[in-house]
Order: structure tokens, then sequence, then C-alpha cells
């Protein structure tokens, strides 16, 4: 299939990052996305370029002025007297305000992210833009009639939401191309996010649509990041009550249990009907995961993408993590050679 490339991707390079009390190198790193690069080509699939498609686009999912500050946030940060990484360092938690935007660079971090481990660097915006047009152009690929797609996307997305990021994610790029998919005339599309971790910013921004079914497996929010979001309780609300479906896992899920909770996943989708299927395609369920705790082998990587390719459905599949990079190419790989079958 078409596999939506940029090198821009390696204008993000995080350095180091804070990981149980200490300084460790970032896991989210440019080889990455180059041994996924290098794994598609292998495997036959057709790299093209991100489309220069217009930023006005972001504002489908995103707040105008939360893309502002993540755009100037390296510069300000500077020109107001400060070194090295922009990453914020206190957040307002209960009893704190939440409704004050301070004028400052840090109180606008704290502001705006929810974690501090998601630094800004000089090229964090460059790969961020690059990655949402990745998304959506792998979203316009299918919209013009391909049955699937594959966005390259890094850094990746299903973290942030309408105006907040985290989690090594800026911009949501999953709920880019599931808006993309529903502009250019898709009436309802689903989202299911096999990440290992919870999509909390895909959640919140479709929390009370039901244009779009978000359906997550992930690690039990009691214990995985990311905390507090991703509980079974979780539903949606208003028009949207009923299309958020959560299957939290227990840390050292393996491949049993993973596949009844996606037979559970596939139903609800079955149900809704949709007319396009975007998945958030995390790989760091895959058992020599550093910072995960499921058990998959690389060989269910095509059992994966044959049960999500037999929905039938026009799919858009976006990258989000996997930090085992010696096994990563051939896990993507695994999941996209079953949509050629
Ligand atoms: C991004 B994606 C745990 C620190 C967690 C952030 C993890 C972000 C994962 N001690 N750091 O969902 O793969
Ligand atoms: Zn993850």
């Amino acid at each position: 299939m078409k596999a939506v490339y940029t090198p821009l991707h390696a204008r993000h390079e995080g350095g180091f990052e804070l990981y149980r009390g200490q300084l460790v190198p970032t896991f989210e790193t440019p080889d990455r996305a180059e041994f996924i690069r290098a794994a598609l080509a292998a495997a036959g699939h057709e790299l093209v370029q991100p489309r220069e498609i217009p930023e006005s686009r972001l504002l489908g999912v995103h707040d105008a002025e939360f893309v502002e500050f993540l755009r100037g946030a390296y510069a300000r940060w500077h020109s107001e007297g400060r070194q090295g990484h922009v990453i914020p360092s206190g957040f307002p938690a209960r009893g704190l305000r939440r409704d004050r935007r301070p004028r400052g660079i840090s109180g606008s971090l704290g502001y705006y992210a929810f974690d501090a481990s998601t630094p800004i660097v000089a090229g964090t915006w460059d790969a961020v833009l690059a990655a949402a047009r990745s998304a959506m152009t792998a979203a316009a690929i299918v919209s013009e009639g391909e049955p699937a797609a594959y966005a390259l996307c890094r850094p990746p997305g299903h973290h942030a939401a309408r105006s907040t990021y985290g989690g090594y994610c800026y911009l949501n790029n999953a709920a880019l191309a599931a808006q993309y998919l529903l502009d250019e005339g898709r009436r309802r599309v689903a989202v299911i996010d096999v990440d290992y971790h919870h999509g909390n910013g895909t959640q919140e921004i479709f929390w009370e649509r039901d244009d779009v079914l978000f359906v997550s497996l992930h690690g039990d929010p009691e214990t995985e990041y990311p905390w507090f979001l991703g509980y079974a309780d979780e539903r949606g609300a208003g028009r949207g009550e009923g299309h958020t479906l959560n299957l939290p896992l227990p840390a050292g899920t393996g491949w049993d249990e993973y596949q009844a909770a996606l037979d559970t996943a596939l139903d609800s989708i079955r149900r809704y009907a949709p007319e396009a299927l975007v998945v958030s395609l995390g790989v760091d369920t895959f058992v020599a995961d550093p910072i995960s705790s499921f058990k998959l082998e690389g060989r269910h990587y095509p059992l994966i993408g044959a049960l999500l390719a037999d929905l039938g459905l026009p799919t858009v599949l976006v990258q989000e993590g996997g930090y085992a990079v010696a096994e990563i190419g051939s896990n993507v790989a695994g999941v996209l050679g079953a949509f050629a079958d």
C-alpha cells in the first residue's frame, strides 16, 4: 500500500527524558521511523511524500491558540531567557486555577502540557506539522479510492487533545485523519487504537460526538501511562454517549487475552457500521518493548492486520508508539502486509 513518509520527522529529536527518576535517552527516537521506512520499502510498499495540506485543516481538531503556542514555544523559551529544551515543570492540579492561561512561557507550558516527557526542540514544529500532513495525506489517498494507506507519523499523536499535549504527542495525527475523512464526505468513522497506551487525546476530541466511534485496547491505567484516562466506565457523553469503548488489559497480557479483547472491539465497530476506519497503530504491545508490558510476538502482528482488514472498510493506518527499535519495522510491516493480501 502507499506509505506516507518524509525525512522531516528527524528534525524532532528530544535528547533526554525524565524516566522513573533518571534522565535517560528518549525512547521516541528518529531511528524508529527509519527502521519502519526500511522495512516497508523492503516489503514493496510505495513510499510517498506528504502533500502541502493547508494548516487551516488542523483547526478541525485543534484549538487555534494551542497550534500557535506549539509553533512558537521554542522561540519564546529562548527569548524569555531560558536554555535547552522546552520542558514544563508545573501543572494546574486540583485546587489550582485551570481557567488562567498565564502570560509567561513557563505558565503557558503548564497550561497546555499534561506531562514533562514531551520536550520541544528547535525542529519539533516542522516534524509535528509534517506528521499531521502525513496522516491527512493518507486520509486523502483513501478518500480518493485506495482501500488502505499508511502514515509513518513521527512524533506520534494519540495523547494530544484539542488544546493539550503530552506523551510524546503534540498534534493528534489519527484524529486529523478521521476528521479529514469526514470532511471529504464519509458520514461515520471508527477509530481503533491498538497502541499499548490509552489514546486519551483521541478520546477527548471525539468524546461528545456520534460521527466518530473511538475504541481502544490498552494497558490498564490503574498502573500504566497515561494513568488518568482510559478506564472501562468512560463511554462518551451527550450525543457521544456509547461512542467510546475502553478495553483496559492487565500488564502481562498475552495473545489469547488480547485477541479476545480485539474481537470485542471489532464487534463494536461492526455494530456501528462506519464508512471508514482509522487505526492508531502502536506496536509497543510487543513483548520486548522497553516501556510497556504486554507479550505479543512478531507472528501476532499479521494476525492483527488480518482481523482489521477483515472489517472490509477503507482504512487509514497511523503510526503511534513502538520502542523496541530492532523489531519495530517488521512488526509494522506485519500488520500492513495483511492488507495487501
Ligand atoms: C507514547 B505512545 C512512564 C513514563 C511514560 C510517556 C509514554 C508515552 C507513550 N514512567 N512516558 O502512546 O506510545
Ligand atoms: Zn504507546
